[in-house]
Order: C-alpha cells, then sequence, then structure tokens
C-alpha cells in the first residue's frame, strides 16, 4: 500500500495561518440569519445561548463545504482508511478549534462588535463535551486532530453519553459528584442521522443452521435489540481542506423490541424495556484505569464497536471492494481493551453473516486490527467473568473459544510447554473464568503498541513478555503526543505570537521548527519577552481563578502545577508532602519562611466516585489548603489552590502560566502521561521521575534543564524485590516524620486525630507506590528549584530550551508513527 495513495494529497497545506472563509459583512448577514430562521429571534430578543447558536451555525458552513468534499475526495480515492475506536474523546470546547482552523477569529470578532456582541464571552458561553475521562480520552481527541490535519481518511469511532464526565464539586473539602449536562441545552456542533440507526443484537442463543452453500453453521438470534443512531462531528485540520468525521453513537430502543409488549397493553413495561436500552449510551464510567467490569459497561462497548465494524465495512464493500482486500482499505485502531469486542465481532460478520471460510475470516481479522495498550497496572487490564460474557454475548464467547483453542494449539505445537500455554491463554481460570482482553487483543492484532519507549519496553519484559517472546515482531513503539493547535495556539496566543515573530508559523503544523528557537535561549532581549509572556499567562489564571472560585493568588511565584485524574500510582500525596514539610518546618523553627520562594502549588484532580483512598487525599489537600493558606507563619509566601472540576477548559487557561510541572508517579507506573508534554511545549520545566515520557523529555531537553528525582523503574522493582518497609524511611527522615505527624495530629482537622488515619495508616504500613522513599529526593530537588528560580535568567533560559527541544512531542509525529510503523508498515 502507497501512502500517496491512501491519504489526501496536502495540496492545500500553507505556511500562514488559515484565510478567512467569509468576510465581516457576509459573517454579519449569515450570522442574523441564523438567529432569525434557526432560533426564530431579532437581534435584540436573542439570548447569550441563540447568539451562541447562531456563531456556531455560521462558522460551521465553510466547515461543512470542506467536510462534503473532503468525503467525496476519499471515497473517490480508495484507499486505506484509518478507524480509531476509542470509548472516550475528551474534546474540549469546540468554538475555539473552529474559528482556529476556518480562519474566521478576527472576521468574527469584528463581525459581532458591530452587533456589540463580545466573541470571547460567546466562546466562553460554552460547555465542553466531557466524553472522556482523562489521558487516554484526551489522547483521542488529539490524534482526531492530528489524522485530518495530516490529510489521512481517518474515521472517529466512539459513544455519544449523554452524561461525560461527572463535574466535581467540594463540600466542606470532600468531593461531590453532579451529573454533567453538557447537551442538556442540545449541541450546534452534533449532526445526527436516526433514519441511518442500525440494530444491535445482544443475549438470545445460538443455533445450528445450514448454509447458502448447504455447509454446517452457527447463527446467533439476539434476545433483543438496540438501535445505534449515528451522531457526526466534524473534525476539521489546520492549514488544510480535510475535515474527517468523528462518529459517536446514541442508542435508542428499537420499536420491535417492544412493539408486542405496548399491543399486549402494558405500557409501563414497554416504557421499562425502552429506558433499558437506552441507557447503553447514557453515561460514561467514571473509573479511569481501573475497570468496573460492569455489564452495562460490556454493553456499552459492544454497541459501539458492533455500530463502527458494521458501518466502515458496508461502506467499503459498497465501493467494490473485496473481502479479501479489506486489510488493505480498513485498519482498526484499538484505543486500549475497551474495543476489543471487535475481533469475534468481525469473525461473526465474515464467518456467520457473509459465510467466509474460519481461516480465511481470521487471516483478514488479524490484518485489520492493531492494539494500543496504555497501562502497565495489572488492575487495568480488563476481564470479562465468562458467564458475563456468555450471557450478553453468546456467539462472540463461542468465537473466542475457537480463537483461544487454535492459537493454544499452536503455541503447544511450537513450544511445547504447558505451563506458557496456560500464562497465555485467553481464558483465565484463576480466580475466576474470564476473557482477557489484552490477550484477545495480541492475538487478534497484527501490531501491539505502547506509548512511551519505557512503557512499551515494560510491555515486551512484563505484562505481555510471553507473547514478545512468541512473535517479537509483532510490538512496537509510539511514543504518545499532543495538538499543538489546542495547547500552545489556541490556549497560550501570547506565546503563539513571540514564536510567529521569531520562527514564522510553519511550527502549528510541523512542531519539529521549534528547534529553531534554540540560539534564541541566548538572546536575553527574547528571554525577556518570553518571561513576560508567562507572567501574563500567570495574571490571567489569577483572574480566571478568582471568578471562577473565588480563589486569591499573587501572580509573581513560582507556579507549580499537578493537574490529572487523581491515582495513588501518580503520587498526589507526595507533592502534599512536600508543601506540610515546608509548613511543619516553619512552625518547628527549622525553616524560616522569608528563606521560601514565594510558591503557589495548584492541584487539579478528579477521583472516581468508588475510590475511597483517592477521595480522602482530596479531602486532605482541601483542608491543608484550608490551613496553609491563612498562616500567619508562612507570610503569605505558599498557597495552595485546587480549583473543582479540573477540565479541558481550564486545563487550557493553566498550562500556560506554570513554571513547574509535576510529574511525579513512581517509576514504572505511569505509561506515558500527556500532560508532561503540553508543560513542557509551554515553558514549564519539569519536576519529574524517569516514568513514562518524562525519560524522552528528559533527554531531549538535557538533564540541566529537567529537575529530575527518585528511583529508577529498576531502584523500585528491587526495592520492592528486598521488601519495602515504608515506616523505616519515616523513623529515618526527620522532615518526613516532621509532616506526617503534622497531619496525623490533627492539625488539619481541627485537632480530629482519625480524620486522615486512614492515609497516615497507608503511607506508614501500605505505601504501595513508595511516597516515603522518594520523599528526601523529591525535597532535595524541590530546594535546587528554589536555587534555580531565584536566577530569573537561568530559569527562562531552561524554559525557552524545553520549547525549542520538545517539537517531537506533537500528535502529529506521533500518527506519522503510527503510519509508519503500523497502518501503512509492509
Ligand atoms: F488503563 N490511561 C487513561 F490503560 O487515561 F486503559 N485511562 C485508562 O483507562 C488507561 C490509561 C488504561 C492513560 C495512561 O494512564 C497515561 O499514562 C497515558 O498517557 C494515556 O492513557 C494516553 O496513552
Amino acid at each position: 500500500m502507497d501512502a500517496r495513495t491512501s491519504t489526501v494529497s496536502p495540496e492545500a497545506a500553507q505556511d500562514h495561518e488559515p484565510s478567512p472563509a467569509l468576510d465581516a459583512t457576509e459573517f454579519v448577514r449569515v450570522f442574523t440569519n441564523e438567529l432569525q430562521y434557526t432560533r426564530g429571534v431579532t437581534l435584540p430578543q436573542a439570548s447569550n445561548q441563540d447568539k451562541y447558536i447562531a456563531l456556531v451555525r455560521t462558522v460551521l458552513r465553510p466547515l461543512i463545504d470542506r467536510w462534503q468534499a473532503t468525503q467525496a475526495r476519499q471515497a473517490e480515492q480508495n484507499g486505506k482508511t484509518v478507524a480509531y475506536l476509542s470509548a472516550e474523546y475528551l474534546l474540549g470546547p469546540q468554538t475555539g478549534n473552529a474559528l482556529l482552523s476556518t480562519g474566521l477569529e478576527d472576521t468574527a470578532r469584528e463581525a459581532l462588535s458591530t452587533l456589540d456582541i463580545d466573541l470571547d464571552e460567546l466562546i466562553a458561553h460554552e460547555i465542553e463535551p466531557g466524553l472522556g475521562n482523562g489521558g487516554l480520552g484526551r489522547l483521542a481527541a488529539c490524534f482526531i486532530d492530528s489524522l485530518a490535519t495530516k490529510d489521512i481518511s481517518a474515521i472517529g469511532y466512539g459513544i455519544r453519553y449523554n452524561y461525560g464526565i461527572f463535574r466535581q464539586t467540594f463540600v466542606n473539602g470532600h468531593q461531590v459528584e453532579q451529573p454533567d449536562t453538557w447537551m442538556s441545552h442540545g449541541t450546534p456542533w452534533e449532526i445526527t442521522h436516526p433514519e441511518l440507526a442500525q440494530p444491535i443484537g445482544f443475549a438470545g442463543r445460538v443455533e445450528d443452521t445450514i448454509n447458502s452453500a448447504g455447509q454446517p453453521a452457527r447463527k446467533w438470534v439476539p434476545g433483543w435489540y438496540v438501535q445505534a443512531v449515528p451522531c457526526n462531528y466534524l473534525v476539521p485540520g489546520y492549514g488544510t481542506d480535510t475535515v474527517n468525521t468523528l462518529r459517536l453513537w446514541s442508542a435508542r430502543a428499537a420499536d420491535e423490541f417492544n412493539l408486542h409488549i405496548f399491543n399486549s397493553g402494558d405500557f409501563e413495561n414497554a416504557v421499562r424495556a425502552r429506558t433499558y436500552a437506552e441507557n447503553i449510551s447514557n453515561v460514561l464510567y467514571p473509573e479511569d484505569s481501573t475497570p468496573q467490569g460492569k455489564e452495562l459497561r460490556l454493553q456499552q462497548q459492544y454497541f459501539f464497536v458492533a455500530a463502527s465494524i458494521r458501518d466502515l465495512v458496508a461502506r467499503t464493500l459498497e465501493r467494490g471492494v473485496s473481502y479479501a482486500d479489506l486489510p488493505q482499505h480498513i485498519t482498526f485502531q484499538l484505543n486500549d481493551t475497551h474495543p476489543v469486542v471487535g475481533i469475534p465481532e468481525l469473525m461473526r460478520l465474515l464467518v456467520d453473516d457473509h459465510e467466509l471460510e474460519w481461516d480465511d475470516a481470521w487471516s483478514i481479522t488479524r490484518e485489520i486490527f492493531n492494539y494500543t495498550c496504555h497501562t502497565l497496572l495489572p488492575e487495568a487490564l480488563e476481564v470479562w467473568p465468562v458467564d458475563l460474557f456468555g450471557r450478553l454475548l453468546p456467539r462472540h464467547l463461542e468465537i473466542i473459544y475457537r480463537i483461544n483453542e487454535e492459537f493454544l494449539n499452536e503455541v503447544r505445537l511450537n513450544t511445547g510447554n504447558e505451563l506458557l500455554v496456560r500464562q497465555m491463554s485467553i481464558i483465565q481460570e484463576q480466580p475466576f473464568r474470564a476473557v482477557r482482553m489484552a490477550h484477545l487483543a495480541t492475538v487478534g492484532s497484527r501490531r501491539v503498541n505502547g506509548v512511551a519507549a519505557l512503557h512499551s519496553q515494560l510491555l515486551k519484559d512484563n505484562v505481555l513478555k510471553d507473547f514478545s517472546a512468541y512473535w517479537p515482531d509483532k510490538f512496537t513503539n509510539v511514543t504518545n503526543g499532543v495538538t499543538p493547535r489546542r495547547f500552545v495556539r489556541l490556549s497560550n496566543p501570547e506565546l503563539s505570537d513571540l514564536l510567529n515573530d521569531a520562527i514564522g508559523t510553519g511550527w502549528v503544523r510541523d512542531l519539529s521548527q521549534l528547534s529553531q528557537l534554540e540560539p534564541l535561549a541566548d538572546d536575553s532581549g527574547f528571554l525577556e519577552q518570553f518571561a513576560l509572556v508567562k507572567a501574563h499567562n500567570k495574571s490571567r489564571i489569577a483572574a480566571v481563578l478568582a471568578a471562577r472560585d473565588g480563589i486569591e493568588l499573587p501572580s509573581d511565584a513560582i507556579y507549580d502545577v499537578m493537574v490529572k485524574r487523581l491515582h495513588e500510582y501518580k503520587r498526589q500525596s507526595l507533592k502534599l508532602l512536600h508543601v506540610v514539610s515546608l509548613y511543619a518546618r516553619v512552625l518547628a523553627g527549622t525553616l524560616n519562611a522569608e528563606d521560601i520562594e514565594p510558591r503557589v502549588v495548584v492541584f487539579g484532580a478528579k477521583a472516581a466516585p468508588g475510590y475511597r483512598m483517592a477521595k480522602e487525599t482530596i479531602a486532605l489537600i482541601n483542608a491543608v489548603a484550608a490551613r496553609i493558606n491563612n498562616a500567619p507563619e508562612l507570610q503569605g509566601r505558599l498557597k495552595i489552590a485546587f480549583p473543582a472540576n479540573y477540565n479541558v477548559t481550564l486545563a487550557e487557561k493553566l498550562i500556560p502560566a506554570a513554571d513547574l510541572s509535576e510529574q511525579i508517579s513512581l517509576a514504572g507506573k505511569e505509561a506515558s502521561g500527556t500532560g508532561n508534554m503540553k508543560f513542557a511545549l509551554n515553558g514549564a520545566l519539569t519536576v519529574g521521575t524517569l516514568d513514562g515520557a518524562n525519560v524522552e523529555i528528559h533527554e531531549l531537553v538535557g538533564d540541566e534543564n529537567f529537575f529530575l528525582f527518585g528511583m529508577t523503574e529498576p531502584d523500585a522493582e528491587s526495592l520492592a524485590q528486598a521488601g519495602y518497609v515504608p515506616s523505616k524511611f519515616y523513623e529515618k527522615d526527620a522532615d518526613l516524620k516532621l509532616a506526617i505527624d503534622l497531619i496525623a495530629s490533627g492539625a488539619f482537622s481541627n485537632g480530629d486525630r482519625s480524620a486522615f488515619e486512614s492515609i497516615v495508616s497507608d503511607w506508614l504500613w501500605h505505601d504501595r507506590f513508595m511516597a516515603l522513599a522518594d520523599f528526601r529526593s523529591y525535597l532535595d530537588i524541590q530546594t535546587k528549584v528554589e536555587e534555580k528560580y531565584r536566577d530569573k535568567a537561568a530559569w527562562n533560559r531552561s524554559a525557552v530550551l524545553n520549547v525549542a527541544r520538545t517539537g517531537f512531542f506533537s500528535s502529529d509525529r506521533s500518527i506519522q508513527d503510527y503510519l509508519d510503523r503500523i497502518w501503512m508498515e509492509k
């Protein structure tokens, strides 16, 4: 397959910002037209919601033109389409990105101002679609942006949840979850086609039958159906004409499903049945990296994957492509194991519905799927109990059994090792019989990749080591990336202007051009401008947090930021121990408050609603903040801000303001991280362990421009082997003892010693992620941070070098690696 025939030619590629598709006069005309004829209001009658919708509909027009042209072009080229299958897309707000892609921002601002409307106010009106939990969902959103920008024929498939990730609130410092009503007023970004719904079956039974060639065959007779309604979102590329599609499926009750119940007069049960079916796409499960094994979750997975595969396979066959050639025209990229039920589903489609021979279907299937693994934590690997699986998808379980039997026979034949056969089985026997989705994914895929160099290596050495020994060539690495459009150009306009002046605008589509900044790291004039941008961004976030959360912050301090989902392995508690230890030492008189470099520590983190330790950590952070922020002893030198409901909208304001990026997971636990990349690209220095993509950031920016601390992965492994006793670290480190004792004393809980007892106990007796073992190293590196920050020129130089040397982390580069190593690899 030739990459040139499979992708749209980048004829529209440009080195300057996109030129607007409308002028201001035309913009005003279309906008007022939309107000009048789709909202039914005059300008004086229009609410902000009316104006927001009219704005979106105006911007959508040129995008829809491009979208239609893209579809025609891609169909005509008849190349390979990349289908990204992901249960999550954490898109963030859409308006700014659409204005950027159409080049309409200035036009819209000018046009609306003639109507006395403030563009920024309308942009702020948008509630972001939070259809993902964290890194995995945000990566999917970055990838579809890059696929479009790189003119690749691609489609994102997922679930159109009615309720995305919950809205976090704090009540007395404790997390309380509220439903996310992102589309309670509808959303103008979505183009829904109920008439194109397709039925998805569940449960029922499997029958013996005779196929059209007179051969014995198996046939699935589902017990019930739900309709999958496609909801399309436009995915505009930047600096190109390509607009791809994100197709999210919404569940609607199938009419035939409950018609007989209606007809029998049982109205109540008919309505209940309808509610049950529509429940499938109702809510995103808020567990991040800790699957819950709930039946509804498996329903969601099968629902969207079955609809997506049928959609793309049918459209490809309609173009005259033969079954055998499907792998030349389709590649399904599995975003972790959540869509892996697609493997038996494609087998069922080919063998049962299209009557292909098993072996032919299997070789097609194994050519079409590729699997990305995003974790190393054993508890994050999905397994489905076979009884649950067989009840919901009886035919798929049969297919999985046959795949497994043939695979294990082959392993037996090749190795004669019965232990290996059991270790590699797709079915686990203990502690309960279950389908191991990572094994199914690995057996059924052509390529398997990890998401950072270290992660891919550890996958091969640990999690999937038997498979990598068996199929060494199947495994590869694609280091994650982030889109420079959203996370630099849109979120940091001041830095973008500075970059445009210094090196031109080409970096937005080719982030490797940031290397041209390198010499400017020694240009004092440039460093000063760079520092002004950072100062501006600090004032901006201070204003946002004051308005949004009532948090008052100084803008001339180190902005030390740790934003990510709350997980023990990410070690928010280590950051907290650092802050508490500073305070404890001031109280104890071993540290002068005046010697503390003024610092604002910002946390942002949601905890899974059922994750007790994570929720207690949130309560402790809030309790420490309440005390420290008003402690006269600290003379205002230390502030903690913990704004509730950290999301993409807030990230876009916060990351550009950071001086220090906290990436402090225990080495060997964070697969990659992507926040780490966003911070470095915005000129924050990283304080980090050698974990995930930190390893590559450290290598690229250089040791002098990175605050490295803590154990390496092999160090942590040996400590675990030797028997880790956290209380020993507590006993031998006076500062650590002081900090933990202060928390245990009830200092942050009005004298109540029991309030944080489970956290304190966990530190002393368990500490699975070895925060105590890394405490001293972390404290020492934070002293180095303060020293360096006092030398403004040295700090700014390092910050500029971080920007200059991290162009590698564009998701455009990740997508190129997927093309070279996976999708177009021969
Ligand atoms: F457990 N990640 C995530 F691997 O955000 F499935 N949610 C998840 O459920 C999983 C992984 C899963 C994250 C990783 O923790 C992070 O290190 C990585 O940068 C990100 O996925 C994107 O690859």
